[in-house]
């Protein structure tokens, strides 16, 4: 029985699982290689960081959203960004707090990012109904995710603003629709 010795060299690069096979092959004549045993299939695991840091991108750390209204669908996209490393197929969740369900079509969700995807979307969608409502604030924040892929501390939250909706103060108006005034009354 002799043993043969495969060394992995460390590099400064992020990558993910590799495989690769090592093949038997006569050296000479004489020699016989076994079909079923002459090929070993060798893994070299995935760097500690291959799945990387997942967060809000920091354009999407403040989000405007409002009820559907006119040409306005009530939606809003916060982006989530990932790296360096962006091996392996992951899965971040997401939540809106404080949990409004009337608010929002949904106030929960996850994400999945597959093997070396590095950007992905929520979409948020403001639900419609016929209250008036002053302008509100909520959190959007990245709960957990797979494990190994670090949440990012400093883009964890958004803030989600939901405009004013279906007049708050009351709607105003003229009562009176043509108001007459003239120069010489205002002298
Ligand atoms: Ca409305
Ligand atoms: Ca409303």
């Amino acid at each position: 029985m002799k043993t043969l010795v495969i060394r992995a060299l460390a590099d400064t690069t992020l990558e993910g699982d590799e495989h690769f096979t090592v093949r038997l092959f006569p050296a000479g004549s004489g020699a016989v290689i076994d079909p079923l045993n002459g090929i070993a299939t060798i893994t070299i695991r995935a760097d500690k960081a291959a799945l990387g840091i997942i967060g809000i991108e920091e354009a999407s750390r403040n989000i405007l959203i409002g009820e559907p209204q006119g040409d306005y669908n009530g939606s809003a996209v916060v982006s989530l960004v990932r790296g360096p490393g962006v091996f392996g197929e992951v899965l971040v969740y997401w939540n809106i707090t404080p949990a409004a369900i009337s608010q929002f079509e949904e106030i929960s969700g996850t994400v999945t990012m597959r093997d070396r995807q590095s950007a992905a979307t929520i979409t948020l969608k403001a639900l419609d109904d016929e209250l008036p409502e002053e302008r509100r604030e909520f959190q959007l924040t990245l709960t957990s995710a797979t494990s190994g892929l670090e949440i990012s501390p400093i883009a964890k939250h958004a803030r989600i603003i939901m405009a004013a909706s279906d007049n708050p103060y009351g709607r105003f108006s003229f009562t009176q629709h043509q108001i007459m005034a003239s120069e010489e009354e205002g002298m």
